[in-house]
């Protein structure tokens, strides 16, 4: 095929401009993955945007590390799992997930991390934000507008306490984006909550 001399000529030149790590990955963009990385604030009460609008028929992986300090009694700081000793109430921005958990939002879809080194895949096509699972206040969201393009959380309805105020630290999240796989591996999560 004609096709292939263009892509060769291209890739001997890159070879010699020594950029062949750019031209072999476009050559090879049905399995490439595009990495996001956004660190994720622990004090921010407002959903933060990851930068990643996840396209139709794609999939975004992801990932997360560190730590962050999300109630000041607690004697240490928690990863993307949270403090796995408390179970969030209902004054929580997703309550039934651990205290101080890493939320991932598309939609109105809401998913939490259970463990400190849990993959979360999403399909649905949206904006991917991002943030703590603490008791959202009045004080918090005084201070929601500083994140920019982030969504302001609303005031629970019986919030006490600290909320977002006492926290600190911030988590690293790793977002890969690629095509979905028409033939994928057996499930064996169970992504269809
Ligand atoms: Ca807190």
């Amino acid at each position: 095929m004609h096709r292939f001399l263009l892509p060769l000529a291209a890739l001997l030149a890159a070879v010699a401009l020594g950029s062949v790590a750019a031209i072999a990955e476009d050559e090879t963009s049905t399995t490439a993955e595009e990495v996001f990385v956004k660190e994720v604030q622990a004090e921010g009460q407002a959903w933060q945007y990851s930068g990643v609008k996840l396209p139709k028929g794609y999939t975004a992986t992801i990932t997360a590390t560190g730590t962050w300090g999300i109630n000041a009694t607690w004697d240490k700081k928690v990863g993307a799992a949270g403090n796995t000793d408390y179970q969030a109430s209902d004054a929580y921005v997703k309550s039934g997930a651990h205290e101080g958990c890493l939320l991932v939002r598309v939609g109105d879809t809401i998913q939490a991390f259970s463990k400190d080194d849990e993959v979360i895949r999403i399909n649905t096509p949206g904006k991917i934000y991002f943030c703590a699972n603490d008791v959202a206040t009045n004080e918090g969201l005084a201070r929601a507008e500083s994140f920019v393009q982030g969504i302001p959380i609303q005031p629970a309805k019986d919030a006490h306490g600290s909320g977002y105020q006492d926290n600190d630290g911030v988590i690293k999240v790793r977002v890969a984006v690629g095509k979905t796989k028409k033939e994928s591996t057996p499930k064996k999560t169970d992504g269809e909550k």
